[in-house]
């Protein structure tokens, strides 16, 4: 970090949404990183502020209380404790972990959308919306059904079609019914607040061509938003969840207030700011919360996952820029997703891992490792059970746990369980101690640039050089042929241990807390935010441990995982998966026609036919053109199944024909009948066939 311009670094991260639990993939992309940074920078001794909180209102937390009959506020009761408390044991070293349905929250957002309001920033803008007369709301966009104009599916969501993936309006569907009643929605009028975010890009952009350090994935999204043009967006919405838009400044406007809340992409990362506040209160300094966010010379890092770019890096600084009482973001170093095991996360197919289920069966270092190994930071990555067990097995069991075992072992056995004496050392040792010194610097270098792979590689590849200089200078040899020798080993492997007790402390707290204590290392800052101590990062270059300071007795650092462990791990994964496709029940099923009678039926004249050639109809996507012979003559038909079927899927095959359809022209091309298909419920299409020979009658 820049020191000549800050003196203290603001980290969030991004606030989870309180209606589900938290997964591997939420913590590849936000969590883990944020938490190793400002573990990092505590330890380097920097004046860190950690803060999170659950995202609580809006349209994501009302739906998923809808599904299950409940209240939102029930919801979010039950998952912000959940959230909270997973990570808690995962080790996130917040400093403030708040949620947004806090009073203080909903002071501070409207706090600030006033003052926005009343230096002009905003547009009111008046347009028609779908209300619900029933419930007395209007409906945002999820909470319309109706019949898709496009593909006829009834169920379709009012932005968008389940079944032909056409996105929609709501006003664009046929027969729309709100999903709160039933009701038919009528169109009325209503008033929101927008901000005017293409006004501000010029602005924006000035601002982001100061910050050419930014990772390439993030700069390359920001500069197609930018490219697009930047829209109006509504920073008001007519639903019954969220900060209410204060009274006073809708009677301001003459609009009416009643059911009118803040755009959750509007309160949330104000949330960043109330909790905070809430955190200052805390401390008994209530306006210490001005220091972070006030004052230039904090640095402001946003931590979050690619699909919350556009919020960080220009709506909610524009929202800065615009209210200008506050430092802007200095990096967004967002993350690309996790994916899992060569899928995509996806909690409603039931793929994904559980952080607190992984708890009740996992040490949390282990995940933090393998997942840092894994971060997603330039573009999407994998995790794998397999890869995890690897990760587990040969690195942390088979490198770092080994070398500070045999390192202890052999001091307790054979040094008195003291660090010996350095003395005449030899080449190798004033070597590896050189190459030692160089490792807090290399590797904070990694940290600082938000480079968590290669730091965290770099923290191993120390357990590497121990492992190393150990099997070289053969101490269980020098033991009996020269004893300083076997001494001077001993020592400086007992060096390594106590630089990587404090190396390994982002990534590894528990474990590191844990090697400091067989060490009898006192002393060392804790990097998460309470405690002191005298030594930190830049002291892990040098010997920590005097001559003759007497040590603990060695434990297991890290115990391997057995391959069934892994397995059942898989095997639950798969099982869940199943489970979930077998639940969602798919589209339904087409409903049933009015009831006809047989004479209705009986003016078709359906015959069985047999496919005697099939092709693609040139420039055409859809059809093919089949000869089908019906034994008493041979008809030209054409089918539109080419999407969805190859011509040799139906050629020589024995289908059945609509044989009394009046000819219709298609592509200049006279299409003699019909075959029927077979349509499931997605969509995909078998032609009907019969055994009988062609031109038989079907009844
Ligand atoms: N809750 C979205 C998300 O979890 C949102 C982040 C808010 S950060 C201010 O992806
Ligand atoms: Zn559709």
């Amino acid at each position: 970090m820049d020191e000549t311009r800050f003196d203290r670094i603001l980290v969030t991260a991004a606030l989870p949404y309180a209606n589900g639990p938290i997964h591997i993939g939420h913590l590849a992309g936000a969590y883990l990183p944020a938490d190793l940074y400002c573990r990092y920078q505590r330890l380097k001794g920097r004046d860190v502020l950690f803060i999170c909180g659950s995202d609580e209102l809006g349209v994501a937390i009302l739906m998923r209380a809808l599904e299950e009959g409940t209240t939102p506020q029930a919801i979010v009761d039950r998952y912000h404790p959940m959230i909270r408390d997973s990570f808690a044991r995962f080790g996130m070293s917040f400093d403030y972990y708040g949620r947004t349905t806090s009073p203080v929250h909903f002071e501070t957002s409207q706090d600030f959308f006033r003052w926005l309001d009343e230096k002009g920033v905003f547009k009111l803008k008046t347009e028609k919306q779908l209300y619900d007369p029933e419930a007395g709301i209007f409906l945002a966009d999820r909470f319309v059904r109706g019949t898709c104009p496009i593909c006829g599916y009834e169920d379709a969501y009012g932005d968008q079609c389940e079944r032909c993936g056409s996105s929609l309006s709501p006003t664009d569907l046929i027969n729309p019914r709100s999903v709160l009643s039933n009701a038919t929605p009528e169109l009325r009028e209503t008033t929101h607040w927008y901000l005017p975010l293409g006004d501000f890009q010029p602005k924006l952009e000035a601002w982001i061509a100061t910050h050419p350090e930014w990772k390439p994935n993030v700069l390359g999204q920001v500069r197609s938003w930018l490219q697009q043009g930047l829209r109006d967006r509504a920073v008001t919405r007519d639903i019954p969840w969220g900060v209410p838009v204060p009274e006073d400044v809708a009677r301001r406007h003459g609009v009416p207030a009643e059911g009118k809340v803040l755009y959750v992409w509007f309160d949330a990362p104000i949330g960043y700011i109330s909790a905070t506040r809430e955190w200052a209160q805390q401390q008994g300094d209530p306006e210490a919360w001005r220091r972070y966010w006030q004052d230039e010379r904090t640095r402001l890092i946003h931590f979050i996952g690619k699909d919350n770019i556009v919020f960080h890096c220009l709506m909610f600084p524009a929202m800065l820029m615009a209210h200008g009482e506050f430092v802007l973001p200095d990096n967004v170093p967002a993350n690309e997703f996790l994916n899992l095991e060569g899928h995509k996360l996806s909690t409603s197919r039931g793929w994904a891992v559980w952080l607190h289920e992984y708890l009740e069966e996992f040490p949390p270092d282990l995940l933090r490792y393998a997942l840092a190994t894994m971060l997603p930071e330039t573009r999407d990555a994998d995790f794998s059970w397999k890869e995890f067990q690897q990760r587990v097995n040969a690195e942390l069991a088979d490198i770092l746990g080994n070398f500070v075992h045999r390192t202890l072992t052999f001091a307790q056995r054979f040094a008195e369980g003291r660090v010996p004496p350095l003395r005449n050392a030899r080449p190798v040792d004033e070597e590896v101690l050189r190459e030692l010194a160089t490792f807090p610097e290399r590797i904070g270098s990694a940290y600082e640039q938000f480079r968590f792979r290669e730091a965290v590689q770099e923290t191993m590849n120390l357990a590497r050089l121990g492992n190393k200089y150990f099997n070289d200078t053969e101490p269980w040899h020098t033991r009996k042929t020269d004893p300083q020798a076997c001494a001077n080993t001993i020592h400086v492997s007992l060096q390594i241990c106590a630089s990587l007790s404090i190396l390994m402390e982002p990534v590894l707290p528990f474990a590191a807390a844990r090697l400091r204590e067989m060490l009898r290392l006192e002393g060392v800052r804790p990097s998460t935010p309470d405690g002191e101590g005298a030594l930190g990062w830049d002291d892990a270059a040098r010997p920590l441990l005097p001559e003759g300071h007497e040590i603990g007795r060695p434990e297991i650092l890290f115990t391997k995982i057995e391959d069934e462990v892994i397995e059942r791990q898989i095997a639950r994964l798969e099982a869940r998966a199943q489970q979930a496709a077998a639940k969602t029940d798919g589209p339904p099923y087409a409903p049933l026609k009015p009831e006809i009678v047989y004479d209705d039926f009986d003016r078709l004249d359906l015959r069985v036919g047999r496919v005697e050639k099939a092709e693609r109809v040139p420039k055409s996507k859809k059809l093919l053109r089949l000869e089908v012979d019906l034994g008493f003559e041979k008809r030209q038909i054409l089918a539109g199944v080419a999407e969805q079927m190859a011509p040799e899927d139906l050629e020589g095959r024995r289908v059945v024909v609509v044989a009394n359809l009046k000819p219709r022209k298609m592509m200049g091309l006279e299409s003699q009948g019909m075959l029927l298909m077979a349509e499931d419920r997605e969509g995909r299409l078998v032609p009907v066939t019969a055994e009988s020979e062609p031109g038989a009658v079907v009844r």
